[in-house]
């Protein structure tokens, strides 16, 4: 079985910094592989709380740490592998077909998400004995 965990990467956002402060950005083409159909953002998780667990069919994401820290845990049926993101300017490129768990969150962490799919339930799989067997008959 092929595993998209293989195509995971951090992608480093630039970053230009001056006496006040700093300005990251990411633009789509250059940094972003995927068009660009939603934003959203977690916050004000409790430090002893997960967040995930489920799986995406097809939606690509790219996670930024905006403040804080926490753990991205993925698993592709078989294998399994964890990301800090602990950065502003260090995002991380997920994409579709991998289980996730975001865990050991530090207080006042904001994890932005930026997406390649409108928000779809059908796109969800939230049972992980279900993702197993799907991505077992998965063509690849
Ligand atoms: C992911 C992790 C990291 C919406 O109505 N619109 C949205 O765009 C999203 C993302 C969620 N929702 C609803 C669906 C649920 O009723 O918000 C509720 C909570 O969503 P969920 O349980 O999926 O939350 P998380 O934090 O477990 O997962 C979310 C994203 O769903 C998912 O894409 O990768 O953040």
């Amino acid at each position: 079985m092929s595993s998209n965990l293989s195509f995971v990467k951090f992608i480093e956002i630039r970053n230009i910094q001056s006496s006040s402060g700093h300005l990251a950005f990411l633009e789509q083409g250059t940094d972003l592989d995927f068009e660009i159909k939603r934003i959203y953002y977690i916050f004000g998780v409790n430090t002893a709380s997960a967040r995930g667990g489920h799986a995406h069919k097809a939606l690509a994401q790219v996670f930024i740490p905006i403040s804080g820290s926490f753990r991205i845990n993925l698993f592709d049926g078989v294998e399994s592998k964890s990301f800090v993101l602990d950065c502003p300017t260090k995002a991380l490129y997920v994409p579709p077909k991998l289980w996730r768990t975001l865990d050991t969150f530090e207080a006042g962490s904001v994890c932005l998400v930026i997406a390649s799919e409108c928000y779809s339930e059908e796109d969800y799989i939230r049972e992980l004995d279900q993702f197993v067997l799907w991505q077992a008959g998965e063509p690849k």
